[in-house]
């Protein structure tokens, strides 16, 4: 019911806060002890472990029913109807290891496979990013809206680095892709961190963020933070969002999703004839 929804939220944002002062001390701590995980650019620090670990244990204890997706926890990932808290403890790691101050704790609420609180905390530039499903979406505490671009041609849009994942290289096609879009928007943005990408859409501050390789704790909490500051977020085809595919299309707007996904299925295309 909303009244257990607030009380979760209430809760948890409590918990997120005090999370991020663990980050904003060691942000500024130079040679972070940094292991790697499946390759020598995914990196995880003790602090990544650490967070996870104070937010697992403190929403346990206060809702023992309550399951958990967690970035450095999880082995696999088996998303129920239960209620499940889907976290990414540090967003932006490789951020964090440079002490480049864009990073954030994501923490979503799903229920019935659906987020109904979304949460991203940057506690270096005392950023906090909140949904609650059909209640707005705030940055500290105030609404944020959308922008109203409606052409490609004035966007400006959030883009990662072509990567990790192996499917995606900076192949040729890639690269006139990516030349096509810059020629053909305002320009590009790139803050290392999907969850912060995704509020930059939500507040107005970029029109589009797209990206493949992406795990549902990049995505969970600042998917409920476009759509409830009005955009929109698909697949990267347009269609429906799968929340588990890795690939994700959000955008401002309709006009704004229409340009992007047609270059996307374009692309995707062309990788498709090349083998
Ligand atoms: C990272 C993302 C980043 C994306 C990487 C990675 P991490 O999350 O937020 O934007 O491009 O694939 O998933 O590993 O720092 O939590």
């Amino acid at each position: 019911s909303n009244s257990s929804l607030d009380l979760f939220y209430d809760a948890v944002l409590t918990l997120t806060k005090s999370a991020g002062q663990i980050i904003r001390e060691k942000n500024l701590e130079r040679n972070k002890y940094v292991e790697f995980k499946k390759s020598p650019k995914d990196l995880v620090t003790e602090t990544d472990k650490q967070v996870e670990r104070y937010l697992i244990d403190g929403i346990a204890g206060k809702f023992p029913d309550h399951k958990f997706i967690g970035e450095e926890s999880s082995k696999e990932i088996v998303l129920t109807d239960a209620p499940t808290w889907v976290i990414d403890p540090i967003d932006g790691t490789m951020n964090f290891v440079h002490s480049f101050p864009h990073s954030c704790i994501s923490i979503a609420l799903y229920v019935n496979k659906q987020p109904v609180i979304g949460i991203v905390y940057n506690p270096m530039l005392e950023q906090l990013f909140t949904a609650r499903k059909g209640q707005g979406a705030y940055l500290n505490g105030q609404p944020i809206k959308v922008s109203q671009v409606k052409t490609l041609s004035t966007a400006l849009l959030m883009l990662e680095n072509w990567g990790p994942s192996p499917n995606y290289q900076l192949t040729p096609e890639v690269q006139e892709h990516l030349k096509s879009l810059s020629d053909d928007s305002h320009s590009s943005r790139c803050l290392g961190s999907a969850a912060l990408d995704l509020c930059m859409v939500a507040c107005g501050a970029a029109e589009a963020y797209y990206s493949y390789g992406l795990q549902v704790w990049d995505i969970a909490a600042g998917e409920l933070i476009v759509t409830e500051a009005g955009g929109m977020v698909t697949d990267v085809n347009g269609g429906p969002l799968d929340r588990l595919a890795k690939r994700m299309l959000a955008t401002n707007n309709k006009e704004i999703n229409d340009a992007l996904a047609e270059r996307l299925v374009a692309l995707e295309e062309k990788m498709k004839k090349k083998g």
